[in-house]
């Protein structure tokens, strides 16, 4: 069965708003993924994202019913935190987390949509490269896009992703990519939203790391 197929992420109500149990739940599924890919590099990337997954499920432990809304913590924060606020807290912690699953969105989608480099039609750098350059290069000084040229070089070849997406069984690349396409879709929305609502809170920042 595919890895992203047993962890879709949920339909959103009409409102767009994202249920936070769920969505950690959901989100919680994908650091153990780097672990397929064996460069030291990944890790740095597992911690990071799983960083910010700790920080926004502390926030959520300490009162299920007020934070039922990933809107309901940002919200409660920004009254919390005043002047600090956004660079703060869960607040900050989701705003790069939604830049690390944009990045995985668009790279599953150029994979979905047949993006390849006809001259290393094995190789996924063209979409890695297309996924970095529109969710999070601009956010990156020097040192960090040298990291992403090292994640980049270390990537792995698209036959062996294809098959980590599958839990390493052979399939066919297909109806593995008919499982990505059916992920993609409660997936992008719920990144949309999230995107959505930093805009509509003014919560979004643009400096680089
Ligand atoms: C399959 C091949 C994949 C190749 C993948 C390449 C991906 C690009 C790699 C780039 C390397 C990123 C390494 C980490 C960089 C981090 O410095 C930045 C900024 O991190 C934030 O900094 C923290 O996340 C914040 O943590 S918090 O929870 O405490 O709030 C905070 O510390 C903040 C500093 O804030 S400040 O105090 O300055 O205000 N992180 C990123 O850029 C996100 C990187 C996500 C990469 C996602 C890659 C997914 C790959 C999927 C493959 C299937």
């Amino acid at each position: 069965m595919s890895i992203l197929l047993d962890n879709q992420f949920k339909e959103l109500p009409p409102d767009k708003s994202v249920d936070t149990k769920s969505f950690l739940d959901a989100v919680s599924h994908l650091p153990p993924f780097f672990d397929c890919f064996g460069s030291a590099v990944f890790y740095v990337i597992k911690s990071d994202i799983s960083g910010n997954i700790t920080k926004i499920r502390k926030v959520y432990d300490k009162d299920p019913a007020k934070y039922v809304t990933l809107q309901d913590i940002v919200e409660d924060e920004r009254e919390t935190y005043g002047a600090e606020w956004p660079k703060v807290g869960a607040t900050l912690a989701l705003m790069w987390l939604k830049r690390g699953l944009r990045f995985i969105q668009i790279l599953l989608q150029s994979l979905a949509d047949g993006e390849r480099d006809e001259n290393k039609p094995n190789s996924i750098q063209v979409n890695v490269t297309k996924a970095y350059e529109n969710a999070l290069k601009r956010y990156h000084g020097w040192m960090v896009q040298k990291t992403f040229q090292m994640a980049l070089l270390a990537a792995p070849y698209r036959t062996n992703f294809i098959k980590a997406l599958s839990k390493g069984e052979e399939v066919k690349e297909e109806d593995c990519l008919a499982n990505v396409r059916q992920f993609l879709v409660n997936f992008t929305a719920t990144v949309d939203a999230i995107y959505e609502m930093y805009t509509n809170l003014n919560a979004e920042l643009d400096y680089t790391v």
